[in-house]
């Protein structure tokens, strides 16, 4: 038995291995504040899902490469040699750049893959594509769409905020008040992206507590803020009802902050006119807002006063902006923000996006760390990400985006690496249908998820305990040495590798390798980190030392960061990069586009289903899993030790569980007009009245013989609609959903999703 340290974007673990399998995993030391999700790792790593052969699906083989024939998601495998799958993927790629160009290659491949600056998977698959001519990518993310595209017309670039966000620390000093829209959930700040060497939130709440910082959480779960706090539990989709009842009110006490209006901001008059319903419609004041939200008048009426006249920070998560019309809510907390003139002082002001890693406002790196060059890409076509069965059921068509007109493309290879589509994109029974139109389907994958399963050819890789790497989280102050502590299983193989051996099939082996091997990269990637460390005055060990030595942690460039701080110094020699220089609480630029849902200033829009009248009752809000990183070793032993007989547990107050015949640790089935999936019950008081919390990531485990192909296993993207936030950003919107719950009697049938799929040996010999 030997302990070897491992690094995931959950943080660090001591693995304990026996005989090359990893038989424990204990939290690592010097972490404040380990995260649990590295229990899941024997039971995953070396769990019965583990795709151990190249596969190519029966039916796809016997067509081979033309229209499908059989359903994906459906039909059986056939396991083949590397030779096989690879002849046939390079023989594809080349049929299609031949008939329909490089576009009609999409390898958007969203997903969060592994920790690893080397082994990355969407950067290996996409310089592999880019060698060969491009494909179309996509743009964005799933996280904070909405707030990418929103923010750059009304702030400036969004992810420069994430960098910016005010630090905790500094709002523990100066801060009084801190109301969180969406809350900030301890569970979600387990983990970050490229991994997290240090928890320090816990430590840094606990310091605003001491020092008497107050908290509000405004969110339909009062989980998602820990310790104490006040809860207000509005319905999903009314925060900017709620803030616009709190804004009337600051009018009407007059406790709104002209002089920073008129300095920083530009077009208030606008939206004032519209708050005050002088513009024709009703006035949004906290009536109107309790209407709406179900939060009491009189207490947002009261909080109002008390934020105007104490040092508040105004936190928007992003879950809250991945919603019907999310861009909404975020304009509005900085319409908000900016009438109580704290922006840019310690402790005040705004931030949206706190909680959507463990590090902002805790922490950054100084510089880039190395990475592998992805190269240029000729194709110029590019997806927004969450359009996904849109494209696949369109081709051709047009779309609406950031005011222009734009066509997808007409994709015949469709190519995943690091990301699951079947988990992660709403309506699954939509995307379903889309991922039947493509002729070929590649994924490559650790285990036999629901993606995998509508692929046509599935390609098994490696993990990230079995390969060597370079570990440094994009927001993280930590270099972390990651040693492989196992094999891959059966056939799996490290990407790199297998896209060597493709390249060298398609006459372009030395463009995607440079003559290099893995090793042979990783040094050189060493060797940049090394000289941008030199260039910030930082000493770094040489490669080898530093892979033989414990974790390397750097300076932290921004401590006591202040969002906005240098903005409200000096406005006129630090303008921001809005068409005024100002904080736009109204844009001639989005009024000027003409959309029906964004509009020229922060207004409210009720969310679809519960416009559509019919679906429903209750909302079904899906947050992230503290069990697991989404879909990622679901089939852990922590993830499967929360499920209730084998399903994803749905939390549902006690009067909703009783009006339905529900009693906890009840299966239930959740439905609407889109699909059906079974959950286990949890009967909580700590979600409201009238809305289901229903964890994201279970894998997708459709049972095709039920007439709705109901899911077993209860991922909520059976239930979500597929329609984007607004036709400016195209964001997704899934924590906007209504759906109606009901007790399930009987058996429920088994889940099969964490197994093997059926398999074939192929008799073609071929191998
Ligand atoms: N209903 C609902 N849906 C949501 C959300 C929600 O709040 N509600 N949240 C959304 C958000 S914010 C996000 S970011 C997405 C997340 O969606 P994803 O990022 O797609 O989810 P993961 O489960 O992390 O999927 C990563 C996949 O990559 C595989 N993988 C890991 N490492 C490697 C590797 O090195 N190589 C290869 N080839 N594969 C690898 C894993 O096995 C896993 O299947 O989900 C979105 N979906
Ligand atoms: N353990 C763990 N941590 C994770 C992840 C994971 O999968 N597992 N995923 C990571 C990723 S990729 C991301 S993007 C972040 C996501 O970080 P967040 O976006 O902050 O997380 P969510 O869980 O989607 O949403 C936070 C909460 O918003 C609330 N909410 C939903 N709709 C509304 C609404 O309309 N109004 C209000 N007021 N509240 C609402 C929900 O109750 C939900 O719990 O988390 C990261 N952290
Ligand atoms: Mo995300």
């Amino acid at each position: 038995m030997t302990t070897e340290r491992i690094f995931n974007h959950w943080g660090i673990g001591l693995a304990q291995v026996q005989d090359g399998r990893i038989t424990s995993v204990n939290p690592y030391p010097d972490d404040r504040d380990p995260s649990a999700i590295n229990s899941n790792i024997p039971g995953s790593l070396h769990g019965a899902a583990r795709v151990l052969n190249p596969a190519i699906r029966k039916g796809w083989l016997e067509r081979q490469g033309v229209a499908p024939n059989g359903e994906r998601g459906r039909d059986e495998f056939v396991e083949v040699s590397w030779d096989v799958a690879l002849d046939l993927i390079a023989g594809e790629l080349q049929r299609v750049k031949d008939s329909h160009g490089n576009e009609g290659i999409y390898a958007g491949s969203y997903g969060w893959s592994s920790a690893g600056r080397f082994h990355h998977a969407q950067s290996q698959l996409k310089r592999f594509l880019n060698c060969f001519g491009g494909a179309v990518t996509s743009q964005g993310n799933y996280s904070y769409n909405a707030a990418m595209g929103m923010m750059p017309y009304i702030v400036g670039p969004y992810r420069q905020h994430i960098k910016e966000a005010t630090r905790w620390p500094v709002i523990a000093r100066h801060g009084e008040l801190v109301v969180m829209f969406g809350g900030m959930a301890a569970r979600n700040m387990q983990v970050s992206d490229g991994g997290i060497s240090q928890h320090r939130m816990k430590d840094n709440l606990a310091a605003c507590r001491e020092n008497g910082v107050r908290f509000v959480n405004i969110s339909p779960h009062r989980g998602d803020l820990s310790g104490e706090a006040e809860w207000l539990a509005p319905t999903p989709g009314s925060d900017v009802a709620i803030m616009m009842g709190m804004a009337h009110h600051l009018i009407t006490k007059g406790l709104h902050d002209q002089g920073f209006l008129d300095r920083y901001t530009t077009g208030f008059a606008q939206f004032q006119s519209h708050l005050m319903g002088e513009d024709g419609t009703p006035p949004k004041d906290a009536d109107w807002a309790e209407a709406r939200s179900g939060v009491a008048a009189e207490r947002l009426r009261s909080l109002a006063e008390e934020m105007a006249r104490h040092r508040t920070m105004i936190s928007v998560a992003a879950g809250v902006q991945r919603t019907d019309y999310g861009e909404q809510p975020l304009w509005m907390a900085m319409t908000l923000a900016a009438m109580l003139g704290q922006i840019g002082l310690p402790g005040g002001g705004y931030v949206v996006g706190y909680a959507v890693n463990g590090n902002i406002g805790a922490v950054d790196r100084p510089f880039r760390w190395g990475s592998f060059p992805q190269g240029d890409n000729p194709v110029k076509t590019t997806l927004p990400v969450a359009m996904i069965s849109d494209m696949l059921l369109n081709p051709g068509a047009s779309y609406d985006y950031h005011g222009q007109r734009k066509v997808f493309p007409d994709a015949r290879i469709v190519w995943w690496a690091g990301g699951n589509p079947f988990h992660h994109h709403q309506d699954l029974n939509r995307l379903r249908a889309a991922f039947q139109r493509p002729d070929t389907v590649i994924v490559n994958e650790i285990n036999w998820t629901s993606s995998a399963r509508h692929a046509d050819i599935v390609l098994p890789v490696a993990a990230t305990e079995e390969r060597r790497d370079i570990g440094g989280g994009q927001s993280d102050n930590a270099l972390i040495p990651m040693n492989p502590v196992t094999r891959p299983p059966g056939q799996a193989r490290v990407e790199y590798d297998i896209y060597t051996d493709l390249a060298s099939r398609l006459g372009i082996a030395e463009a995607f390798t440079e003559g290099r091997g893995a090793e042979d990269w990783l040094k050189l990637r060493w060797s940049d980190t090394f000289a941008a460390a030199k260039d910030h005055g930082i000493d770094l060990p040489q490669w080898q030392e530093f892979m033989a030595g414990a974790p390397v942690e750097v300076v932290d460039p921004a401590p006591e960061m202040v969002f906005l701080k240098d903005f409200r110094d000096d406005p006129v020699a630090n303008p921001l990069p809005t068409p005024s220089g100002k904080l736009e609480i109204f844009s001639e630029t989005l009024a000027g586009f003409g959309l029906a849902d964004c509009r020229g200033h922060a207004s409210y829009f009720p969310p679809r289903d519960e416009v559509a009248g019919d679906i429903g009752p209750l909302y079904m809000v899906s947050g992230q899993p503290k069990t697991r990183l989404h879909s990622q070793l679901d089939n852990g032993a922590y993830s499967m030790s929360h499920k209730i007989k084998g399903r994803e547990p749905v939390l549902i107050h006690p009067r909703d569980a009783a009006e339905r015949g529900i009693a906890d640790g009840d299966i239930v089935e959740l439905h609407n007009p889109r699909g059906r999936c079974l959950a286990g019950a949890v009967v909580t008081e700590d979600i409201r009245q009238g809305v289901v919390f229903l964890w994201t990531g279970a894998w997708f485990d459709p049972d095709f013989d039920h007439p709705h192909h109901r899911d077993r296993h209860g991922n909520p993207n059976t239930l979500t609609h597929d329609q984007r936030s607004s036709s400016l950003t195209q964001s997704p919107a899934s924590h906007s959903a209504m759906v109606e719950l009901s007790r399930f009697d009987g058996e429920p049938p088994a889940v099969t999703v964490h197994d093997q799929p059926k398999l074939a040996r192929s008799n073609q010999a071929h191998d």
